[in-house]
């Protein structure tokens, strides 16, 4: 038998691995009365690539892995308040829209903590691992034609109606940007401080609101007494920030962010212009190259909307708008397995050699004699 509704996941009590609500507890909209879930999230590992930055001309590179959360994206952080939130406030239902990562991180934790999960998305356009852990979770997929920016129409529509109450949990819903900015105190707590420049991909647009609004938090607190700049990438195929205009039919091989009209849009451009950034576009190839050299040169596996700020930082060092010197952090959001299609074209370059399994068929197959 399952326990009731509302009994949530939550970590044995490792002092060294805190559930991510209790370490910046100061820092949340939480009361005696928000459930402590937690299934692992937060305190991903900052990774200071030193060959990818030494190829690029920047030593002091960094990475930030949020595909190291447990759905394996950033999502998480967010996800994990928005829905303790619902449960303290009684909810039975949550709903979102998704590029494939929400989706992925809020059937998880509705699971976790026996909610009803609706996820609806742009049929055809999610990556086939995000797609398959809201099914492994028992979420209702419902697959509608058109894009993300038309199931997010849809879904704030029937979480504004009565007749069935549901909770919104994109980032529309506040507790998720909460959630999320906590990546930003991570950042400073590894690093001993801001880093010079935060470059981020951008999609809806929140999660580079949450991070500026994390680096005002923890400067206000007195935790830093400097401010990053914030760099964000938009895949060119779907840029509407950087052209100032919603984009009606977004195209980028990056599902994740393709998206036309972001939610978070003046977030966004106030986290750029306060902090003396930029948001620019990247081309399809250009996100390419980073996605494929990141896990050539450093190890790390992300997928191809993470790898937009790295295309990002690595355009901008070559055109000599970055000093060499700056220290940088990449956030690479989502882990590279949820997308094996793009994998497979990283893979074609390398298609596995058979032989037989003796050592001279071996070194033979190697090319080692
Ligand atoms: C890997 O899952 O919008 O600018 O519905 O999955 O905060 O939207 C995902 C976005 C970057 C962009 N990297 O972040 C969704 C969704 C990855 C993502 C973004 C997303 P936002």
């Amino acid at each position: 038998m399952l326990p009731p509704r509302g009994t949530a996941a939550s970590l044995a009590g490792d002092p060294a691995r805190p559930r991510l609500l209790e370490r910046y507890a100061r820092f949340l909209p939480l009361t005696s009365a928000t459930p402590r879930l937690s299934l692992g999230e937060g305190a991903t590992p900052l990774v200071h690539a030193e060959r990818l930055g030494a190829a690029w001309g920047l030593p002091n590179l960094h990475l930030k892995l949020e595909g190291s959360n447990p759905t394996g994206s950033f999502k998480d952080r967010g996800m994990v308040l928005a829905v303790a939130k619902a449960l303290e406030a009684g909810a039975r239902s949550i709903v979102c829209a998704s590029t494939g990562n929400t989706s992925a991180s809020a059937a998880a934790y509705g699971a976790a903590a026996g909610l009803e999960v609706v996820v609806v998305l742009p049929a055809g356009r999610i990556a086939a691992g995000k797609l398959l852990q809201a099914q492994a979770a028992g979420a209702t997929v419902l697959a509608v034609r058109g894009s993300f920016d038309d199931a997010l129409v849809a879904v704030r529509a029937l979480a504004g109606q009565d007749e069935h109450p549901v909770t919104l949990v994109n980032s529309v819903n506040p507790f998720r940007l909460e959630g999320q900015k906590t990546a930003a105190f991570e950042v400073c707590d590894d690093l001993g401080g801001p880093p010079d420049v935060l470059a981020i991909p951008v999609g809806n647009a929140g999660n580079i609101s949450a991070y500026w609004m994390g680096f005002r938090a923890y400067h206000a607190a007195g935790a830093i007494d400097r401010l990053p700049r914030m760099w964000g990438f938009q895949a060119a195929g779907a840029a509407p920030i950087v052209l100032g205009r919603p984009v009606e039919h977004p195209e980028t091989f990056a599902t994740a962010i393709r998206i036309g009209n972001p939610a978070s849009w003046e977030k966004a451009v106030a986290a750029r212009d306060e902090s003396g950034g930029l948001i620019e576009a990247v081309t399809d190839d250009e996100i390419f190259a980073a996605y494929r050299d990141v896990v050539r040169h450093a190890g790390i596996f992300c997928e191809p909307a993470s790898a937009a700020s790295l295309a990002g930082v690595r355009k901008l060092r070559a055109e000599g708008r970055l000093d060499p010197d700056a220290t940088v952090v990449c956030v690479l959001t989502g882990h590279g397995l949820k997308d094996p299609a793009s994998g497979a074209r990283l893979a074609a370059a390398a298609p596995p050699r058979e032989a037989e399994a003796t050592l001279a068929a071996v070194t033979e197959a190697l090319g080692w004699r």
